[in-house]
């Protein structure tokens, strides 16, 4: 319709140029070019390692050898229990035979599995690897044509339009072949795990042992050893004196607990040992040091009886029965591991 009028005009008016109109504005913006196509499927992964060797020799000897130091282990603790009255007179002589045996079942341990893992396992393989990562993305695409000229146009604004994004990753490369099958079994490779956390018990067992080594007198209670340096405190002292040396303030659990308990107070020669029992928290209930209900007490006849209205924790007597006690007071401290 505007062509129309434009031409009409044209054909009547006197043949003068016309002023020049004001030139247009630049035209929209390009419209931003095609994402690029996706990425190439990324290579395949590469091929599994071969599966773990058993060696059942390996085994048995592994576990002779776990049952050997297990064995002379308990031969040293209960050596403790025989041997500790005549040597605690003896520290000294004490640690230096004890540590001596320490030292001889370490390098012995450590010894015979470095040459068990020499003889037969050089290398254990991994778990076959994971397909590759996927293929870098495609490049962008070419800009597409331009588009046909645009009519006289508005203000235009800015330069031209900001790139494509980048086209989505590849699909996943194709899994690799898997492993040659290992002359093993996976119940082996598990038995040789459980052999593993076996040396990892003694170990630790053999690291508490000793650090009973270092108090002035010890006792085994089951699992647990009692453990003293002679100190004397209120309860907040010895609860601290047994922490400091991660252990906990000696809490019997079995009549069999009290009696060793009972015995290391006579060996102290002290009237009351502190126990970690107290009602601080609820008067008339009282719980461990981690809060929890006792299993296991000895109170004396009429105790506890929270005498004065001040009585918050318990020591044990020399004749093992217990009694609930001012916890500023201050009584013979024992810590167990
Ligand atoms: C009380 C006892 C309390 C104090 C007081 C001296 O027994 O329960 O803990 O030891 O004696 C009568
Ligand atoms: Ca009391």
């Amino acid at each position: 319709m505007e062509f129309m009028l434009l031409a009409v005009a044209q054909s009547s008016c006197p043949a003068y140029a016309g002023v020049p109109g004001t030139p247009g504005t630049p035209g929209h913006n390009g419209s931003p070019g095609r994402d690029g196509r996706d990425g190439f499927p990324g290579p395949k992964g590469e091929k599994g390692d071969p599966g773990i060797a058993a060696d059942n020799n390996l085994i048995t000897k592994l576990q002779l050898d776990i049952k050997h130091l297990t064995d002379r282990l308990s031969g040293i603790e209960k050596g403790f229990v025989e041997s500790c009255s005549a040597l605690v007179a003896r520290p000294d002589l004490l640690m230096a035979l004890l540590k001596h045996q320490i030292c001889a079942v370490l390098l012995l341990m450590e010894f015979m599995l470095l040459a068990a893992a020499e003889s037969s396992c050089p290398a254990y393989a991994g778990v076959p690897g994971t397909p590759g990562h996927n293929g870098s993305p495609g490049r962008d695409g070419r800009d597409g044509f331009p588009g046909p000229k645009g009519e006289k146009g508005d203000p235009g604004v800015g330069a031209q339009g900001p790139p494509g994004k980048i086209g989505p990753p590849g699909l996943a490369g194709p899994q690799g072949h898997k492993g040659n099958p290992g002359s093993g079994t996976g119940v082996q490779s598990a038995l040789v795990t459980r052999l593993q956390s076996d040396v990892k018990y003694l170990t630790d067992r053999l690291a508490v042992v000793e650090k009973v080594l270092g108090y002035h007198m010890f006792r085994k209670a089951g699992q647990k050893y009692y453990v003293s340096d002679g100190l004397v405190g209120d309860f907040e002292k010895a609860q601290k004196f047994c922490s400091d040396a991660g252990a906990k303030i000696v809490l019997p659990r079995s009549e069999d607990e009290n009696k060793v308990l009972t015995s290391m107070q006579a060996a102290l020669e002290s009237t009351y040992v502190y126990v970690g029992a107290t009602d601080r928290k609820k008067e008339g209930h009282f719980v461990d040091m981690s809060d929890q209900p006792l299993t296991f007490t000895n109170w004396k006849e009429k105790e506890p009886n929270n005498y004065d209205g001040v009585e918050d924790c318990t020591v044990i007597y020399k004749d093992g029965v217990w009694n609930d006690i001012n916890c500023n007071s201050e009584w013979h401290v024992v810590c167990e591991l």
